[in-house]
């Protein structure tokens, strides 16, 4: 008999985004269960569309992928990732107003209110549980992406006569842009 060993590469990969409104920006996410090698290469793939996005933060959800799993980077230099698993806000406090952007929602900036501080309860890549206070551009982001875990995007916060014309605008150019590329076909 002989024994194998079986090596297995894998390389990372750039994940899909889906853009508003695709319905399944909608989904809740279920709690991650386990801290394994999949889940490890979810979070390898997400870090790498994120920073080719580019963009400074990532839910799962945004990549079709409807678990409580968040990445985040605001730093200039882009090392210092955060990986957010089953992330929930324990305390918070105060109010600012950030413009956003949305990877999910291309070219659109609007002010949206948030807390100025939050506390989050997590697993760190490691699975351990922590505790964390975020404030500033990562606190605004932490936020920003616990809203996607619950099927939440920022256009949510606007007006609907606003959300109506992101998401008309949207839907044309989508419209222009794949008759382009079926005339290739
Ligand atoms: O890249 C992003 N920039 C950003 C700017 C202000 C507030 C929130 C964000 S998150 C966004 C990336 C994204 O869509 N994450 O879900
Ligand atoms: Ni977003």
């Amino acid at each position: 008999m002989h024994n194998y060993l079986v090596v297995e590469i894998k390389f990372m990969a750039k994940l899909k985004i889906l853009e508003f409104p695709n319905p399944r920006l909608r989904i809740k996410a279920h709690p991650v269960e386990a801290i394994d090698e999949k889940l490890n290469q979810k979070i390898d793939d997400m870090f790498e569309t994120m920073y080719e996005a580019p963009g400074i933060g990532l839910a799962a959800t945004q990549v079709d992928y409807h678990y409580r799993l968040l990445v985040a980077d605001v730093s200039a230099e882009k090392n210092e990732p955060w990986v957010l698993i089953n992330p929930v806000i324990i305390e918070k406090d105060g109010v600012e107003v950030t413009e956003e952007g949305c990877l999910s929602v291309p070219g659109y900036f609007e002010e949206v209110e948030r807390a100025e501080h939050v506390k989050v309860r997590y697993l760190d890549r490691s699975g351990s549980q922590v505790e964390t206070e975020f404030d500033g551009l990562l606190g605004v982001c932490v936020q920003h992406e616990m809203d996607h875990l619950e099927g939440k995007l920022f256009v949510d916060y606007l007006s609907e006569v606003k959300r109506q014309r992101i998401r008309k605008r949207l839907e044309k150019n989508r419209r222009h842009h794949s008759q382009g590329t079926a005339a290739v076909l």
